[in-house]
């Protein structure tokens, strides 16, 4: 089910600070744990699942729900906060992150409500995404599906023979969103292996692209609405997100090396602070309006 009333721009901004929030502390009190590329995709995400998804907390495995694949699935800390938040489980959990016995693995798993595939392996996440697409379309389902993908991802092959069956397809059913931050895990996705214009490449595969700016909540907010209205066009959906890796945390902003530690207490305590003020900012924001 969708939320009973739209989300504002402005909530949804709130929203995705208290996601990086929550990252920042799940990864600091686990001690290990990917804080860059769930900062980078943390104000998507917050847009997906407080304003446009339909899903239903009480009922996970509702048969018409959208489903949602992170395919660049060591970024799950923003995705088990976001599934928090809107109640597919207790919030207090998200401070058993990576410790044995809880649902919150390394990596998604479909243990914890909420995941409707489990991910990890790089490349493999856009192929399950458009065979849940086509079983919509062949069992006549209205769902829709979102899918997360890196850009140091799309150097994978896979990538581009899902992509390809998605145009084959015609799933205007699915909505691939790149988190195109640069980095990756050894260095920016240049220097590993250069992807070229990602936005251009899935328009070549077929797809309509919208390039936006991955941190701008009113872009990605217009994006989302043109999508949806262009649900029956019969070409499959790709936002490409221009990201900055470590976003909200200035001294992991663009650091290759925050790709996949935990802060230490210093570290952790700066974070919040940070983000704390980002807070202070949305309030004055809104009191000017
Ligand atoms: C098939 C595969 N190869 C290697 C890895 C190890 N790995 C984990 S994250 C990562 C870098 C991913 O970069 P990107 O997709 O750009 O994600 P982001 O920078 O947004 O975190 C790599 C190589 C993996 N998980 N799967």
């Amino acid at each position: 089910m969708q939320l009973k009333k739209r989300t504002t721009v402005h909530e949804l901004k709130l929203i995705a600070n208290d996601l990086r929030k929550k990252v920042v502390t799940m990864i600091y009190e686990a001690k290990s744990g990917h804080p860059g590329g769930s900062l980078s995709a943390a104000d998507y995400i917050a847009a997906v699942y407080f304003r446009e998804i339909r899903v239903d907390p009480q009922n996970p495995k509702w048969e018409d729900r959208d489903r949602f694949v992170l395919s660049k699935g060591h970024v799950c800390p923003v995705l088990y906060a976001a599934l928090a938040k809107r109640g597919f489980f207790d919030e207090e959990l998200i401070h058993t992150l990576r410790q044995e016995g809880s649902f919150l693995q390394g990596h998604p798993s479909m243990v914890c409500p909420g995941i409707d595939i489990p991910t990890g392996s790089l490349g493999q996440g856009l192929a399950c995404a458009v065979g849940m697409a086509i079983a919509g379309k062949r069992d006549g389902k209205n769902y829709r599906v979102f899918a997360v993908l890196g850009d140091g991802e799309c150097q994978e092959g896979e990538i581009w023979e899902a992509a390809q069956t998605a145009n084959k397809y015609e799933l205007d059913n699915l909505v691939v969103f790149v988190d195109n931050n640069n980095l990756q895990i050894d260095g920016t996705t240049d220097e590993v292996m250069p992807t070229l214009d990602l936005g251009d490449k899935f328009k070549a595969f077929g797809f309509e692209v919208y390039k936006i700016d991955g941190h701008n909540m009113d872009q990605i907010v217009r994006t989302l609405d043109t999508v949806r209205l262009r649900r029956k066009s019969h070409r499959p959906k790709c936002i490409v997100g221009q990201t900055i890796k470590g976003r909200g945390v200035e001294f992991m902003e663009n650091i290759g090396g925050w790709h996949g530690i935990a802060p230490k207490q210093d570290e952790f305590e700066e974070a919040i602070q940070e983000l704390d003020s980002i807070d202070e900012i949305l309030a004055l924001e809104a009191d000017e309006q």
